[in-house]
């Protein structure tokens, strides 16, 4: 069977002067900081580099192995006003499904790209009515009732959880006319009524690693990695919108991580590798292992982790030092409040974030905070707290980056799913707004989505402030090259 799958864009976000200045000051430093083996040539190749959509892409790797003829498309970030990048990539979908007139085409989006996927859908089906649409991915994943019947309104299918196994069921039980009733994660319409069928928690390791062959790119400086799939809190985060993994949690072997990297290096010459596990630090044995055998790789490569905070400890941090490969660490922080941090069932105690980001810094590795404004309980006063905290923790050298967004009440998420026991109310459902660096899509109880907002915009000029000055210090006036929109719109690290 052909099968195209499809990336969908983000929509365009009309940026502010303020966050233009912020982006531009935090791509200056983490050009310097964290991608400092990257040469200028590779530097401005990742930024010009297609969309790597691991999800995608691992599900192309088993529709390939199935004898499937599959196609991938992403955006790119291309040389035109973001605007037109839209345009770009219909032009593209079009020409590519009457050249190879695919039977089935497979869309991948967050919330905000759902309103792009359901026009191409609706694109793919004027050029040949019979092909089959199918939706995955996170917003899929956390759609149910009103929200899940509307995308089945536009879809032919809608696939909740990990979609390896139920697009290569589907594919088969469409070739051979078998009943689709036993495909799990699968949703669709059947006369009137909706069927939804429970997704599976399938393995890590039943997997070939991602197809980045299908990636129309020479190299692929930085890629992203994952040693594991969902997070062992399954989902207890009030805002948390990781939907995907049916709040199960799968490892993979850290020898089949330790191959993809070798191939990554080989074929695309990648020597950045970030680890995108929710929390690369989960079971400290076996993060210790993991990191020594990363540690005594033979390759001209540096990585990054993402972990969470309450997981990391001096004997891990002074590991992970050992061999200088990792330039970064990242930590979800979210508040510097603890009551919003108890609220909101974080699991975090926020006197650890000075104690790990210290620590961090003794070692030598950059300290990478990330912090949310909006979250249910916020105040004028916990708000900020916050901000005041971010400045603080930057100027005092014990955090190099912060990255700071507004809440985002995502369907799947507790603060979404009942909104009314977190004190918020949500005005509109106009997914394409619904992104981090966009006004809120609600209001709480003691802050007003212009309040929400404003804080955003305080915070992000602030930090651009301390930035800047840290950055003309230490490294003069000439800024590195690097597309900075398509970090921010397509993926940075
Ligand atoms: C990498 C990543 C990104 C990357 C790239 C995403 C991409 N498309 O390649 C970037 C940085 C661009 C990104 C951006 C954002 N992201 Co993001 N991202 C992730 C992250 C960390 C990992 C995704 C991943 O690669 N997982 C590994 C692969 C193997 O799994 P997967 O992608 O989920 O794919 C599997 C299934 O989803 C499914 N599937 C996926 N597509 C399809 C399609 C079909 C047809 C089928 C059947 C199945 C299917 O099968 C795949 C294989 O098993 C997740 C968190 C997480 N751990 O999942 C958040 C996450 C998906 N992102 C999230 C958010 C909030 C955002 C932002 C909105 C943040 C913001 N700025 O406000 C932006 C907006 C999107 C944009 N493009 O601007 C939320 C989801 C919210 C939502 N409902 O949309 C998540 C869950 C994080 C979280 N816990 O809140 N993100
Ligand atoms: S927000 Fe992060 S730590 Fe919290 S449940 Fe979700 S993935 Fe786990």
């Amino acid at each position: 069977m052909k099968i195209l799958l499809v990336s969908t864009p983000a929509p365009a976000v009309k940026q502010t002067a303020v966050e233009k200045n912020y982006w531009k000051w935090h791509y200056a430093l983490k050009t310097k900081l964290t991608y400092s083996n990257l040469s200028k040539k590779e530097l401005i190749e990742l930024g010009n580099a297609e969309n790597q959509n691991v999800g995608l892409l691992s599900i192309a790797s088993v529709l390939e192995k199935k004898g499937h003829k599959v196609f991938y498309l992403a955006p790119k970030p291309e040389n035109v006003p973001i605007q037109e990048r839209e345009k770009l990539f219909y032009k593209k979908l079009l020409e590519l499904s009457k050249k190879e007139n695919p039977q089935m085409i497979c869309f991948s989006a967050h919330t905000c790209a759902i309103p792009v996927a359901k026009s191409y859908a609706k694109l793919a089906k004027s050029i040949n009515p019979k092909i089959v649409t199918i939706l995955g991915g996170p917003h899929a994943s956390g759609a149910g009732g009103k929200d899940l019947e509307d995308l089945l309104s536009a879809f032919d299918f809608v696939v909740k959880g990990k979609g390896e196994l139920p697009i290569a069921m589907l594919a088969e039980a469409l070739e051979n006319k078998h009943s689709i009733n036993y495909i799990p994660g699968i949703c669709y319409r059947k006369g009137s009524k909706v069927i939804a069928k429970e997704p599976a928690m399938t393995g890590f390791s039943d997997y070939p690693h991602p197809a980045n062959e299908l990636l129309n790119v020479k190299t692929l400086p930085a890629a992203r990695i994952f040693t594991s799939l969902g997070c062992r809190r399954n989902g207890s985060c009030v805002f948390c919108a990781d939907t995907i993994h049916n709040k199960g949690f799968a490892e993979r072997p850290i020898a089949e991580a330790i191959n993809e990297i070798k191939y990554l290096h080989k074929n695309f010459k990648t020597k950045y590798i970030y680890f995108g596990d929710e929390n690369f630090f989960f079971d400290k044995e076996r993060a210790l292992n993991a990191i020594n055998k990363i540690n005594k790789l033979r390759l001209d490569i540096v990585v990054g982790y993402q972990v969470r905070l309450e997981s990391t400890d001096e004997e891990i941090i002074k590991k992970v030092a050992e061999s200088k490969k990792c330039t970064e660490i990242q930590y979800g922080v979210e508040s510097a409040s603890q009551e919003i941090l108890n609220l909101n069932r974080k699991g975090l105690r926020y006197k650890k974030v000075r104690e790990i980001c210290k620590l961090t810094k003794k070692y030598g590795i950059n300290a990478h905070c990330y912090f949310l404004v909006g979250l249910p309980g916020e105040t004028k006063e916990t708000a900020e707290l916050t901000i005041n905290e971010m400045c603080s923790l930057l100027e005092s050298g014990l955090v190099d980056f912060v990255e700071y967004r507004i809440v985002v009440p995502f369907p799947g998420a507790q603060m979404y799913d009942n909104a009314k026991e977190f004190g918020i109310k949500i005005l509109h459902k106009n997914w394409e707004l619904y992104r981090g660096e966009n006004f809120p899509q609600y209001e709480l109880n003691y802050l007003s989505g212009k309040e929400i907002y404003n804080f955003y915009q305080k915070g992000l000029k602030k930090i651009a402030e301390i930035y800047k000055k840290r950055y003309l210090e230490r490294f003069g006036k000439e800024l590195p090259k690097i597309n900075i929109l398509s970090a921010v719109i397509e993926g940075g690290f």
